[in-house]
Protein backbone atom coordinates (compact mmCIF):
# COMPACT_ATOMS: atom_id res chain seq x y z
CA UNK A 1 0.00 0.00 0.00
CA UNK A 2 1.51 2.69 -0.61
CA UNK A 3 1.85 5.65 2.44
CA UNK A 4 1.19 9.17 0.91
CA UNK A 5 3.16 12.06 2.78
CA UNK A 6 2.85 15.80 3.22
CA UNK A 7 6.47 16.17 2.61
CA UNK A 8 8.57 15.98 -0.41
CA UNK A 9 12.66 15.06 -0.95
CA UNK A 10 14.74 16.05 -3.56
CA UNK A 11 15.19 12.68 -5.06
CA UNK A 12 11.81 11.98 -4.64
CA UNK A 13 11.67 11.23 -8.48
CA UNK A 14 14.50 8.33 -8.38
CA UNK A 15 12.29 6.25 -5.83
CA UNK A 16 9.76 3.81 -5.82
CA UNK A 17 7.47 5.53 -3.16
CA UNK A 18 4.70 3.30 -3.91
CA UNK A 19 7.36 0.74 -2.04
CA UNK A 20 7.50 2.85 1.37
CA UNK A 21 8.34 1.94 4.07
CA UNK A 22 11.29 0.32 3.18
CA UNK A 23 12.60 -2.57 4.70
CA UNK A 24 15.85 -1.51 6.02
CA UNK A 25 16.14 -1.46 9.78
CA UNK A 26 16.30 1.81 11.68
CA UNK A 27 19.78 2.97 11.93
CA UNK A 28 21.13 0.97 8.33
CA UNK A 29 24.10 2.81 6.40
CA UNK A 30 22.34 1.38 3.20
CA UNK A 31 19.72 4.00 2.57
CA UNK A 32 21.96 6.70 3.14
CA UNK A 33 24.61 5.06 0.24
CA UNK A 34 21.84 5.12 -1.86
CA UNK A 35 20.55 8.80 -1.26
CA UNK A 36 24.01 9.66 -1.92
CA UNK A 37 24.34 7.60 -5.20
CA UNK A 38 20.60 8.68 -6.17
CA UNK A 39 22.21 12.50 -5.09
CA UNK A 40 24.86 11.80 -7.76
CA UNK A 41 22.59 10.91 -10.83
CA UNK A 42 20.52 14.02 -10.08
CA UNK A 43 23.33 16.23 -10.00
CA UNK A 44 24.59 14.85 -13.14
CA UNK A 45 21.71 14.68 -15.19
CA UNK A 46 21.25 18.43 -14.01
CA UNK A 47 24.82 19.22 -15.30
CA UNK A 48 23.22 17.75 -18.77
CA UNK A 49 26.73 14.79 -18.38
CA UNK A 50 23.81 11.79 -18.30
CA UNK A 51 20.40 10.50 -19.02
CA UNK A 52 18.84 8.41 -16.60
CA UNK A 53 17.33 6.31 -19.21
CA UNK A 54 20.31 5.32 -20.17
CA UNK A 55 21.41 3.76 -16.19
CA UNK A 56 20.85 0.15 -15.41
CA UNK A 57 21.15 -0.71 -12.18
CA UNK A 58 21.69 -4.06 -11.00
CA UNK A 59 21.78 -6.12 -7.25
CA UNK A 60 22.53 -9.07 -6.28
CA UNK A 61 21.10 -10.53 -3.27
CA UNK A 62 21.35 -9.44 0.79
CA UNK A 63 19.55 -6.18 2.29
CA UNK A 64 22.10 -4.52 -0.06
CA UNK A 65 20.40 -5.74 -2.64
CA UNK A 66 16.86 -4.57 -1.83
CA UNK A 67 17.84 -1.43 -3.31
CA UNK A 68 17.11 -2.36 -7.30
CA UNK A 69 13.58 -2.43 -6.08
CA UNK A 70 13.25 0.72 -4.47
CA UNK A 71 14.71 2.67 -7.69
CA UNK A 72 12.64 4.39 -10.42
CA UNK A 73 15.05 3.30 -12.82
CA UNK A 74 15.73 0.89 -15.17
CA UNK A 75 17.01 -2.39 -12.54
CA UNK A 76 17.83 -5.61 -12.22
CA UNK A 77 17.50 -7.82 -9.04
CA UNK A 78 19.31 -10.98 -9.94
CA UNK A 79 21.13 -13.68 -8.43
CA UNK A 80 23.56 -13.60 -5.80
CA UNK A 81 26.70 -12.60 -6.43
CA UNK A 82 25.55 -12.67 -10.24
CA UNK A 83 25.24 -8.58 -10.93
CA UNK A 84 28.45 -7.95 -12.15
CA UNK A 85 28.39 -10.99 -14.93
CA UNK A 86 24.77 -9.80 -15.76
CA UNK A 87 25.75 -5.68 -15.69
CA UNK A 88 28.36 -6.91 -18.10
CA UNK A 89 26.40 -9.39 -20.28
CA UNK A 90 23.48 -6.44 -20.55
CA UNK A 91 26.08 -3.78 -21.40
CA UNK A 92 27.87 -6.11 -23.86
CA UNK A 93 24.40 -6.61 -25.72
CA UNK A 94 23.59 -2.96 -25.53
CA UNK A 95 27.45 -0.63 -25.15
CA UNK A 96 24.88 2.79 -24.41
CA UNK A 97 23.81 1.32 -21.35
CA UNK A 98 25.54 2.51 -18.23
CA UNK A 99 25.68 0.30 -15.54
CA UNK A 100 25.81 0.51 -12.28
CA UNK A 101 26.65 -2.51 -9.94
CA UNK A 102 25.07 -1.70 -6.08
CA UNK A 103 25.51 -4.52 -3.58
CA UNK A 104 26.63 -5.63 -0.64
CA UNK A 105 30.43 -7.38 0.33
CA UNK A 106 29.13 -10.70 0.78
CA UNK A 107 27.40 -10.22 -2.82
CA UNK A 108 30.34 -8.71 -4.22
CA UNK A 109 33.65 -9.86 -2.66
CA UNK A 110 32.30 -13.14 -1.72
CA UNK A 111 30.08 -15.39 -3.63
CA UNK A 112 30.38 -12.69 -6.61
CA UNK A 113 34.59 -13.07 -5.81
CA UNK A 114 35.53 -14.51 -9.06
CA UNK A 115 33.34 -12.26 -11.10
CA UNK A 116 34.78 -9.32 -9.19
CA UNK A 117 38.07 -10.03 -10.23
CA UNK A 118 37.72 -10.69 -14.11
CA UNK A 119 35.51 -7.98 -14.78
CA UNK A 120 38.35 -5.68 -13.00
CA UNK A 121 41.15 -7.17 -15.22
CA UNK A 122 39.21 -6.49 -18.12
CA UNK A 123 38.89 -2.88 -17.25
CA UNK A 124 35.40 -3.16 -18.06
CA UNK A 125 33.37 -0.55 -18.71
CA UNK A 126 31.11 -1.09 -15.97
CA UNK A 127 30.69 1.22 -11.64
CA UNK A 128 30.60 -1.19 -9.16
CA UNK A 129 29.58 0.03 -5.49
CA UNK A 130 30.14 -2.19 -3.08
CA UNK A 131 27.89 -1.50 0.82
CA UNK A 132 30.45 -3.03 2.73
CA UNK A 133 28.31 -4.15 6.48
CA UNK A 134 31.15 -6.84 7.35
CA UNK A 135 28.42 -9.68 7.08
CA UNK A 136 26.17 -11.79 5.54
CA UNK A 137 23.44 -9.51 7.11
CA UNK A 138 20.09 -10.58 5.40
CA UNK A 139 20.98 -14.10 5.91
CA UNK A 140 21.63 -13.84 9.71
CA UNK A 141 25.22 -12.69 10.39
CA UNK A 142 27.33 -15.44 9.19
CA UNK A 143 31.26 -15.13 8.76
CA UNK A 144 31.71 -12.80 5.28
CA UNK A 145 35.57 -12.42 3.78
CA UNK A 146 35.40 -8.87 4.53
CA UNK A 147 34.49 -9.65 8.26
CA UNK A 148 36.56 -8.72 10.73
CA UNK A 149 39.76 -10.90 12.51
CA UNK A 150 38.19 -12.47 15.77
CA UNK A 151 34.61 -11.09 15.59
CA UNK A 152 31.95 -13.40 16.49
CA UNK A 153 29.61 -14.56 13.16
CA UNK A 154 26.59 -16.55 13.72
CA UNK A 155 29.08 -19.48 11.82
CA UNK A 156 32.11 -18.37 13.67
CA UNK A 157 30.70 -18.76 17.71
CA UNK A 158 34.36 -18.52 18.44
CA UNK A 159 35.22 -15.53 17.02
CA UNK A 160 36.90 -15.28 13.03
CA UNK A 161 39.55 -17.23 12.86
CA UNK A 162 40.37 -16.25 9.08
CA UNK A 163 42.16 -12.75 8.24
CA UNK A 164 39.52 -10.49 5.66
CA UNK A 165 39.98 -9.55 2.55
CA UNK A 166 40.44 -5.74 1.40
CA UNK A 167 38.41 -6.15 -1.34
CA UNK A 168 39.67 -1.90 -2.43
CA UNK A 169 43.56 -2.84 -2.04
CA UNK A 170 42.76 -6.07 -3.47
CA UNK A 171 41.96 -4.51 -6.86
CA UNK A 172 44.71 -2.22 -6.54
CA UNK A 173 46.79 -5.11 -8.06
CA UNK A 174 44.62 -4.96 -11.70
CA UNK A 175 44.62 -2.04 -13.74
CA UNK A 176 41.34 -0.61 -13.07
CA UNK A 177 40.44 3.12 -13.49
CA UNK A 178 39.02 3.96 -10.39
CA UNK A 179 39.23 2.64 -6.81
CA UNK A 180 37.62 4.76 -3.80
CA UNK A 181 36.78 3.98 -0.41
CA UNK A 182 34.92 5.91 2.07
CA UNK A 183 32.12 5.14 4.91
CA UNK A 184 28.70 6.36 5.38
CA UNK A 185 29.79 8.94 7.61
CA UNK A 186 31.84 10.84 4.41
CA UNK A 187 28.05 11.97 2.93
CA UNK A 188 29.76 14.49 0.00
CA UNK A 189 33.00 12.32 -0.72
CA UNK A 190 30.34 9.39 -1.63
CA UNK A 191 28.12 11.29 -3.74
CA UNK A 192 31.13 13.35 -5.20
CA UNK A 193 32.86 10.04 -5.71
CA UNK A 194 29.75 8.35 -7.69
CA UNK A 195 29.37 11.44 -9.78
CA UNK A 196 33.19 11.66 -10.62
CA UNK A 197 33.13 7.90 -11.69
CA UNK A 198 30.18 7.94 -13.49
CA UNK A 199 31.76 10.52 -15.98
CA UNK A 200 34.85 7.60 -16.08
CA UNK A 201 35.67 4.78 -18.33
CA UNK A 202 36.99 1.63 -17.47
CA UNK A 203 36.22 -0.18 -14.46
CA UNK A 204 35.65 1.98 -11.27
CA UNK A 205 35.42 0.59 -7.65
CA UNK A 206 33.39 2.36 -4.78
CA UNK A 207 33.94 0.47 -1.39
CA UNK A 208 31.09 2.31 1.48
CA UNK A 209 31.39 1.21 4.89
CA UNK A 210 27.98 1.01 6.36
CA UNK A 211 26.62 0.06 9.34
CA UNK A 212 24.36 -2.45 10.67
CA UNK A 213 23.25 -2.17 13.83
CA UNK A 214 20.75 -4.69 13.49
CA UNK A 215 23.81 -7.37 13.23
CA UNK A 216 27.47 -6.54 12.96
CA UNK A 217 26.63 -4.01 15.45
CA UNK A 218 25.03 -6.30 17.99
CA UNK A 219 27.95 -8.80 17.10
CA UNK A 220 30.45 -6.38 18.32
CA UNK A 221 28.44 -5.25 21.32
CA UNK A 222 27.55 -1.63 19.60
CA UNK A 223 23.65 -2.16 19.43
CA UNK A 224 23.06 1.49 19.41
CA UNK A 225 23.08 2.99 15.74
CA UNK A 226 24.70 6.60 16.72
CA UNK A 227 27.44 4.81 18.64
CA UNK A 228 28.05 2.62 16.17
CA UNK A 229 28.35 5.84 13.32
CA UNK A 230 30.73 7.68 16.40
CA UNK A 231 32.75 4.45 16.27
CA UNK A 232 32.98 4.42 12.35
CA UNK A 233 33.94 7.94 11.92
CA UNK A 234 37.17 7.50 14.48
CA UNK A 235 38.15 4.25 12.70
CA UNK A 236 37.64 5.64 9.05
CA UNK A 237 40.56 7.92 8.23
CA UNK A 238 40.42 9.48 5.07
CA UNK A 239 44.20 9.72 3.22
CA UNK A 240 45.06 11.86 0.32
CA UNK A 241 46.69 8.88 -2.90
CA UNK A 242 47.83 6.50 -0.20
CA UNK A 243 50.13 4.49 -0.52
CA UNK A 244 49.22 0.59 -1.24
CA UNK A 245 51.57 0.19 2.14
CA UNK A 246 49.90 2.84 3.80
CA UNK A 247 46.12 1.36 3.10
CA UNK A 248 44.83 -0.55 6.23
CA UNK A 249 41.43 -2.53 6.91
CA UNK A 250 41.43 -2.77 10.47
CA UNK A 251 38.34 -2.72 12.18
CA UNK A 252 40.52 -1.67 15.72
CA UNK A 253 42.55 1.06 14.39
CA UNK A 254 42.31 2.17 11.06
CA UNK A 255 40.06 1.53 7.69
CA UNK A 256 41.56 3.80 5.74
CA UNK A 257 39.26 5.88 3.14
CA UNK A 258 40.45 7.86 -0.48
CA UNK A 259 40.98 7.63 -3.79
CA UNK A 260 43.50 4.66 -4.23
CA UNK A 261 43.58 4.72 -7.93
CA UNK A 262 42.52 7.08 -10.11
CA UNK A 263 43.74 6.69 -14.23
CA UNK A 264 42.16 6.65 -18.00
CA UNK A 265 42.87 3.29 -19.46
CA UNK A 266 41.51 2.36 -22.39
CA UNK A 267 38.44 0.53 -20.70
CA UNK A 268 36.90 -3.05 -22.58
CA UNK A 269 35.54 -1.44 -24.84
CA UNK A 270 37.97 0.68 -26.22
CA UNK A 271 40.00 -2.07 -26.19
CA UNK A 272 37.18 -3.92 -29.05
CA UNK A 273 37.56 -0.78 -31.14
CA UNK A 274 41.33 -0.89 -31.00
CA UNK A 275 41.57 -4.27 -32.75
CA UNK A 276 38.41 -4.18 -34.98
CA UNK A 277 36.02 -5.94 -33.29
CA UNK A 278 33.55 -2.49 -33.22
CA UNK A 279 33.96 0.71 -35.36
CA UNK A 280 35.68 3.41 -34.31
C1 LIG B 1 23.37 -18.87 -4.49
C2 LIG B 1 22.92 -18.35 -3.15
N1 LIG B 1 23.64 -18.66 -2.06
C3 LIG B 1 23.28 -18.18 -0.85
C4 LIG B 1 22.17 -17.40 -0.74
C5 LIG B 1 21.76 -16.88 0.62
N2 LIG B 1 22.12 -15.48 0.79
C6 LIG B 1 21.23 -14.50 0.53
S1 LIG B 1 21.86 -12.97 0.85
C7 LIG B 1 23.33 -13.64 1.36
C8 LIG B 1 24.46 -12.79 1.85
C9 LIG B 1 24.16 -11.35 1.89
O1 LIG B 1 25.29 -10.65 2.32
P1 LIG B 1 25.80 -9.38 1.55
O2 LIG B 1 25.94 -9.65 0.11
O3 LIG B 1 27.02 -8.88 2.25
O4 LIG B 1 24.58 -8.37 1.69
P2 LIG B 1 23.95 -7.69 2.99
O5 LIG B 1 22.73 -8.50 3.32
O6 LIG B 1 24.97 -7.73 4.09
O7 LIG B 1 23.63 -6.30 2.53
C10 LIG B 1 23.32 -15.03 1.27
C11 LIG B 1 24.45 -15.90 1.65
C12 LIG B 1 21.44 -17.07 -1.91
N3 LIG B 1 20.37 -16.26 -1.89
N4 LIG B 1 21.84 -17.57 -3.10
S1 LIG C 1 20.11 -6.30 8.96
FE1 LIG C 1 21.73 -4.76 8.96
S2 LIG C 1 22.19 -4.34 6.80
FE2 LIG C 1 20.20 -5.41 6.90
S3 LIG C 1 18.67 -3.76 6.91
FE3 LIG C 1 19.09 -4.30 9.04
S4 LIG C 1 20.71 -2.88 9.70
FE4 LIG C 1 20.65 -2.85 7.45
Amino acid sequence: MMVKSKYSHPIDDLLRLDRVPYTWCPGCGIGIILHHTLRAIKELESEGKINRDKILFVTGIGCTGRAAGLVKLDAAHVLHGRAIPFAVGAMLANPSLIPIVFSGDGDIAGIGGNHLLHAARRNMDILVIMVNNFTYALTGGQLAPTTPYKVYSTTTPYGNPEPPIDTAKALMALDVNYIARWSVTHLTKIKDSVKYALTKRGFRFIEVISVCPEIFGRHIGIRDPYQLYVTLRKIAKTRIKPSFGDIKYDWNSEITCGVFVDRDDPGYFDRLKEIGVTKK
